[in-house]
């Protein structure tokens, strides 16, 4: 009831303002950036369809709130919700309030029917009578969460309900990773206990999401095991294609179909299935998404079809329990969040499984970009993650990741069980993997030099800059070197690129700029003379210099005389 009546104020609050006209987006108005975790998005191909029309609707979207269906409700069908640009200043703060708790905007959310219809993401081809055996194994679907929004885990478990077979979902698990908001405590067990299938498990000391996931896995009944993040909303038809895959195969694990739900208008964006990617990762074991490769392509008669995937993203996919027992589940060893992923990915192929993305599955998923809760301060849990990944499943491939963290482990803890799990399961060797399921991932030990480039006559500047998706187009510029990898750390490929990952420096004119690697040479081709020091650029013929303020790179006619030009290759090899 309480809810109702907030929900009513704030629509209230529309009306009023909707009345003075003004349509335009107040979203991310207060949105904080921080550093990390890394922004992990990705653009949908689909255009934004246009906003939800309110204000005609209004009455009809309060009554959506007491019995859901009405398709002109806010938000329905996966419609955006965005808010007209004068509104209030309470409910501005409200907004922001919102913003700062969630990273994304929880005030919109709680417009929107926490039963609100989605539209048919599925493929045609998805549809066909006989597409999966009658006779599927049962699910549980495990849901941990920290601090997750009211309405956003609501409709989570609603979409989960609502759009699964009742035959085939076992019991929904959810674990409460010690939350301390006020509406995760009493009023969640009040809410839930009107759900017969849906059972709260609370942790009682911070777990983070991967110890968190195995305590929700203990309590698991069903043959499958169905994973997703607290965020999410599953669309029609979303659970048959999973399950048909694991009853044909149980060492099969397959994902859904990611789509974005917008972290500021909630809308809800889905990805046809011409347009699947699939995953990979890059030497600084951070997850990425691709798309599908030529020769996975060339496997299939219909892009509906199950596809191979080299990595997942870790928080919606299904499993055989049996199947995620034998490959020792996660390490527990892994801390709040990351790493989990590839591990489960790497084991999963590397131990006889396969690791799919059904297109015919849609789930969405609120896309962040950044993290809001906290973390331990002082230790950086992410890395200690990842170098406990390296230390088991990539062999000597670790160094590449160590080179990137100016080969400083830290303190990684214990994993002697973990390379016992490896040896006693006969796993296929990282390179294995590489060659067979990730062909398309750049090594950097077939390139020519790795690690920093030193300027010669001013040896303090190192080449240095961040290759995030927002730094893309961006002038590259120098730094003091600081030998820790990072920013400074780039790969010179036998094809004349200076790369880091997919991102090459490329030149055409006016700055050198961060591209993605097109392997056509062209502005990306650098050549490297070891006598004179100078890296020449292919086309233009100039070389890259020191600006002779010092304070970034120029691109100069080429003097053997000219010390800003000279550059030391770090393990440069002819
Ligand atoms: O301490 C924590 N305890 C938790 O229970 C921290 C988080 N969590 C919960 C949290 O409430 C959420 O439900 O764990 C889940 C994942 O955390 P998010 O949503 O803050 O992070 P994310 O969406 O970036 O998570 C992606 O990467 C994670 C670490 O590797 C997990 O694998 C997530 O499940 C994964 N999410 C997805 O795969 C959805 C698609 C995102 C992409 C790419
Ligand atoms: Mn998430």
């Amino acid at each position: 009831i309480i809810k109702t009546l907030l929900v009513g104020t704030a629509l209230w609050f529309m009306v009023a303002l909707i009345t003075h006209g003004g349509r335009n987006s107040i979203e991310g108005s207060a949105q904080v950036e921080y550093d990390e975790p890394e922004a992990k998005s990705f653009k949908s191909s689909k255009r934004k369809s246009e906003p939800a029309a309110y204000g005609s609707n209004l009455s009809d979207g309060l009554g959506v709130l007491a019995a859901p269906g009405a398709d002109t409700a806010l938000g329905e069908l996966g419609k955006p919700v965005v808010l007209p640009k004068n509104i209030s200043e309470e409910t501005k703060l409200a907004v922001s309030e919102g913003w700062k708790k969630n990273a994304f905007n929880q005030y919109i959310s709680d417009l929107i029917s926490v039963r609100r219809k989605l539209p048919d993401p599925r493929d045609e081809w998805c549809k066909v009578p006989g597409r999966y055996l009658t006779n599927l194994p049962q699910t549980s679907v495990v849901i941990c969460f920290h601090n997750e929004a009211w309405s956003v885990l609501l409709r989570t478990v609603h979409s989960v309900i609502d759009r699964s077979p009742e035959h085939l979902l076992k019991e929904i698990i959810l674990v409460d990773d010690f939350s301390d908001m006020p509406h995760l405590m009493q009023q969640l067990d009040d809410y839930m206990s009107s759900l017969p299938k849906v059972r709260i498990i609370r942790a009682n000391r911070r777990e983070g999401l991967i110890r968190a996931r195995l305590l929700g896995a203990r309590y698991v009944t069903a043959p499958v095991l169905t994973y997703l993040d607290s965020h999410c909303e599953c669309a029609e038809g979303w659970l048959e294609p999973l399950l048909d895959r694991i009853a044909r195969n149980k060492t099969t694990v397959v994902c859904p179909v990611i789509d974005v739900i917008d972290d500021a208008t909630l809308e809800f964006h889905y990805r046809d299935s011409s347009s699947v990617n699939v995953g990979g990762f890059d030497w600084n074991l951070q997850f990425n998404w691709h798309p599908v490769p030529a020769r996975e392509r060339a496997r299939h008669l219909h892009t509906a079809e199950p596809v191979w995937s080299p990595t997942m993203a870790g928080g919606l996919f299904s499993i055989d329990k049996e199947f995620f027992e034998k490959l020792g589940t996660y390490d527990s060893g892994f801390d709040i969040w990351g790493g989990e992923n590839l591990e489960l990915s790497f084991k999963t192929w590397m131990c006889g499984g396969t690791l799919e993305i059904v297109p015919c599955s849609h789930v969405g998923h609120i896309f962040r970009k950044r993290s809001p809760y906290k973390w331990k301060s002082g230790v950086n849990v992410l890395k200690k993650n990842s170098v406990r990944l390296a230390e088991v499943w990539l062999d000597d491939f670790a160094k590449y990741y160590y080179q990137r963290v100016g080969n400083d482990k830290g303190d990684f803890g214990d994993i002697s069980s973990r390379k016992a799990l490896r040896e006693n399961l006969g796993c296929k060797s990282f390179h294995w993997y590489l060659t067979n399921i990730y062909p398309e991932l750049f090594i950097p030990g077939e390139s020519v030099a790795q690690g920093e480039i030193r300027n010669v006559g001013f040896p303090k500047a190192c080449l240095d800059s961040p290759v995030r998706r927002q730094d893309l187009h961006k002038a590259v510029g120098i730094y003091m070197c600081h030998r820790q990898g990072g920013n400074q750390y780039w790969m010179y490929s036998k094809q004349g690129e200076i790369r880091r990952d997919e991102v090459c420096l490329d030149y055409s004119g006016s700055n050198v700029v961060l591209y993605p690697c097109h392997g056509a040479k062209g502005n990306q081709l650098w050549i490297y003379n070891e006598a004179t020091k100078q890296i020449q650029h292919g086309s233009s013929e100039k070389c890259m210099a020191v600006s002779k303020k010092k304070d970034g790179i120029v691109m100069e006619h080429c003097d053997v005389l000219e010390k800003r030009q000279k550059w030391s290759l770090e393990n440069f090899k002819a």
